[in-house]
């Protein structure tokens, strides 16, 4: 299948575009490289070092004899992302491709009014380059289970039934986000619910949680293939923050009460969810949703569990309650139905302790690079 994966520099994009590859897809990888940008403007760094886009596509294909094309451009101008439709002809358009940290999109107006300029017109530059030139393309856009919030009651996977007054109907789940940036995934969702509905357009809708680890095994092929892996207060989330907060012996930094509660999965179970995706496309004008994650957890649970994993590797740290940047709820209900990619075929990696051991291996490994001045948090919600 000629897939695009845009979004294939970052941390969920390059593993997926590798994984699809290997597979024996056709796959281009669309990406204007601005996450390395965000980099340098935060001062921050992936604690792994990654090498140039251009040189993880050669090693890939020196390794496998298999190529990525690469296309470095913005989806926000519609000219260069018409000719990437019009060159490439693509059969699954998976969208990874957009400003993804809530604490980054709340720093300020100008970071706000970026995070939805960037990720709304962005996905709506998508939805008309189909309908214009591909309008049997499927496209696979990578929501959150953020846009649901904590409400306190089952989540269900993108719709409910609702009985009203005596009548029923099956609705959109309601969406109560908790950032701008999770607010931006609402409205692509809007948008692309009534593109499928007026042009008959085809598009799977992922609802991912936290995704964590950082490792594939075709990442692990080369030391140049290696993923990024964040960890500072803005982009890094929470359990691969606290896994690199262990290794440089560092607090483990559980926002308030700690029983904030996300859905999780791990970064091999996102690759393999795509293709799912991708090999059981939505009908024509039907807009498919998956809550994409395997477990749940606390946000205090985690913070125990790699105090454990931690101290089985000599490494003592403390849990610390700090007060919370964010306005969330600290203790609530969450039981959100997962059941339609395990339906078809996903066979979960779940959170054990050698999993954790793994990638907190992999972080002792490079924790000199950790700039210890950019784990504390510093944007706050008010
Ligand atoms: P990331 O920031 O590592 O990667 C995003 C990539 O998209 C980057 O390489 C960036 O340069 C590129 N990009 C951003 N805006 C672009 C634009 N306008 N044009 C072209 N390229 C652009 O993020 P990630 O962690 O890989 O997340 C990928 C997607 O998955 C995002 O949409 C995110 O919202 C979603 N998601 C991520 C997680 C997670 O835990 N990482 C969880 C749920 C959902
Ligand atoms: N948290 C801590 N300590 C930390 C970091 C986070 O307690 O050091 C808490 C936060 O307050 C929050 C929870 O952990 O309650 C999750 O925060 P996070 O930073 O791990 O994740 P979040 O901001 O929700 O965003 C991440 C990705 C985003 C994706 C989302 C999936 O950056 O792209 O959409 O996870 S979900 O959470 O399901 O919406």
């Amino acid at each position: 299948m000629r897939i695009i994966v845009a979004g294939g520099d970052g941390f969920c994009g390059w593993p997926t575009a590798l994984y699809l590859s290997e597979k024996g897809h056709d796959v281009t990888i669309v990406d204007n490289l601005v996450r390395r940008k965000y980099d340098e403007e935060l001062n921050s760094n992936s604690v792994t070092p990654i090498a140039s886009l251009e040189e993880r596509v050669a090693k890939w294909n020196e390794l496998t004899g298999k190529e990525i094309k690469v296309y470095e451009g913005d989806l926000n101008h519609y000219d260069f992302l018409s000719l990437v439709f019009k060159q490439e002809r693509p059969e699954a358009f998976v969208h990874f491709a957009e400003q993804r940290s809530a604490p980054y999109s709340m720093i300020d107006r100008e970071h706000a009014v970026y995070t939805h300029q960037n990720n709304v017109i962005g996905n709506l530059n998508v939805l008309y380059a189909i309908k214009e030139f591909e309008p049997d393309c499927h496209l696979i856009k990578l929501g959150t289970m953020g846009e649901y919030g904590q409400p306190n009651i089952d989540i269900e996977e993108g719709y409910i039934e609702v009985e009203h007054k005596g009548r029923k109907d099956v609705l959109p789940f309601p969406k109560q986000p908790g950032s701008f940036y999770h607010l931006t995934k609402v409205h692509d969702t809007d948008n692309i619910m009534f593109a499928c509905k007026i042009w008959g357009i085809r598009a799977t809708d992922l609802n991912q949680g936290v995704v964590y680890g950082l490792n594939t095994e075709e990442t692990l092929k080369d030391p140049v293939l290696v993923n990024r892996l964040d960890y500072d207060a803005i982009f890094g989330t929470a359990l691969n923050r606290f896994l690199t907060q262990a290794a440089i012996g560092h607090d483990l930094t559980v926002y308030g009460a700690g029983g904030q509660t996300r859905g999780y999965l791990n970064i091999k179970d996102t690759v393999r969810c795509v293709e799912i995706a991708a090999e059981n496309p939505a009908d024509k004008g039907e807009f498919r949703v998956f809550n994409q994650f395997t477990e749940s957890f606390s946000v205090l649970e985690l913070a125990q569990k790699i105090q454990g994993v931690a101290k089985e590797l000599g490494i003592d740290v403390e849990v610390s309650n700090l007060e919370n940047p964010r306005v969330e709820k600290e203790e609530h209900y969450y039981n959100a139905v997962n059941t339609a990619l395990i339906d078809l075929g996903l066979e979960p990696h779940l959170l054990t302790d050698d999993v954790l051991k793994e990638i907190l291996e992999y972080c002792l490994e490079y924790k000199d690079r950790i700039i210890v001045d950019n784990v504390l948090p510093q944007v706050t919600w008010k």
